[in-house]
């Protein structure tokens, strides 16, 4: 029987992936997004499936509207990745930021337990929550240390993901998602803003890179990978929480290097380290263990760091390409 997934955040990286992802396992597949003056399709527009999801305006911050859409759209499973998702805004917004990112996820899971306990729950959680790091490398037993507005929202709806697993024997996983990129990712994170930017110096239409703290250090890996972890949470056996990373770590300094070397320049040539990118409190070192997915889902991360820094400029440089009409 087709099964039915709503996928809220759909307009963002993950949830084009994990759309097309669930189109291949012939899920109807159900895209909740936020009313807006222009509705962003570009990255389901980019994977070419923007006509064979079903799309439906849902937004967050309102209970009833999500009560009204599990009701019509009947999900077997929803994953909620929906967010503010910026840690560098979730500073200067914080109340709105644990509105939609912490109380958001509340939202929903209330809604399910109204609606359908039956529905499986994925909820989007984060090694931000980690942030000031207790171990090295993190898994599910590390103590959480949240450093932003964005973590303390995001460890608020994890803990409600376990709660509503507990309390109400709702079939809920928590996946806590290292950091994962692609040519999707959004260009105010340091990755996209890297390799878009030196696209641009390539074809002569920028001179520098302005960035802030070089020295962050990240696991850094796949995004379509990550999407796929998703899944098999919400078909094992029984509902987990489960660290999703690569296990390798490196800092802003290294992928700025290597994604300079993909087109032949010198990084030290072009990057200007800005104050206005550092954060009031950033997260060093993340590097996550992610044993207990390979153990229990079968999951493992196959795109090595060089592979996907190298994705990436060269989906830029072909973006960069057509924008100036060569
Ligand atoms: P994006 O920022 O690309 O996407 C976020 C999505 O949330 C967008 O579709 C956005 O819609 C939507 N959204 C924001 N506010 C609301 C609201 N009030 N109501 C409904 N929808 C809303 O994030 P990613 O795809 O990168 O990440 C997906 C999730 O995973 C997020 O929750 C993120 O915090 C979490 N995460 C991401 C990681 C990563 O490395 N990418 C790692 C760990 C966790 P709109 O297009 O209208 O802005
Ligand atoms: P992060 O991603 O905060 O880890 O959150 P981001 O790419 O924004 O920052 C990573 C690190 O790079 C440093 N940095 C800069 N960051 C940005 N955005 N712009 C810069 O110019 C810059 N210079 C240095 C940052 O200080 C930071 O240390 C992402 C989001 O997807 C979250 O939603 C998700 O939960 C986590 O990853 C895991």
């Amino acid at each position: 029987m087709t099964k039915t997934a709503l996928i809220t955040g759909i307009t963002g990286q993950d949830g084009a992936y994990l759309a097309q992802f669930l189109l291949k396992k012939e899920y109807r597949v159900c895209g909740a997004f936020r009313r807006s003056s222009t509705v962003n399709l570009e990255r389901l527009d980019y994977l070419g499936i923007t006509d064979k999801v079903e799309l439906v305006p849902l937004d967050l911050l309102d209970l009833g509207n999500i009560i009204r859409v599990l009701e019509k759209v009947q999900p077997d499973e929803v994953y909620n990745l929906a967010a503010q998702s910026f840690v560098a805004v979730s500073f200067d917004q914080p109340v709105a930021t644990g509105e939609v990112t912490g109380l958001g996820s509340a939202r929903m899971l209330e809604a399910i337990r109204i609606v359908n306990p039956k529905i499986k729950f994925y909820q989007a959680s984060s090694s931000e929550m980690f942030g000031k790091v207790q171990a090295v490398p993190q898994n599910e037993k590390t103590p959480f240390y949240p450093r932003s507005p964005y973590a303390a929202a995001k460890l608020y709806a994890h803990w409600m993901t376990v709660n509503y697993r507990e309390a109400y024997g709702i079939f809920a996983c928590s996946g806590i998602l290292f950091n994962h990129e692609s040519p999707l990712r959004g260009l105010e994170f340091v990755t996209r803003k890297i390799t878009y930017t030196v696209a641009r110096i390539k074809h002569g239409l920028a001179k520098e890179l302005r960035l802030g703290n070089l020295e962050a250090k990240r696991d850094w890996g796949y995004a379509p990978e990550y999407v796929e972890a998703m899944w098999l949470m919400l078909q094992a056996d029984q509902p987990d929480d489960y660290v999703i990373a690569t296990g390798e770590t490196h800092s802003v300094r290294e992928f700025t290097e290597a994604a300079f070397t993909c087109v032949g320049l010198d990084w030290r040539d072009y990057v200007v380290v800005d104050p206005a990118f550092y954060r009031p409190a950033d997260v060093e070192l993340l590097v996550g263990d992610a044993a207990r997915a390979r153990e229990k889902l079968g999951w493992q991360p196959r795109t090595t760091f060089k592979e996907l820094v190298r994705i990436m400029v060269e989906a830029d440089l072909e973006r960069v390409r057509k924008e100036c009409g060569q």
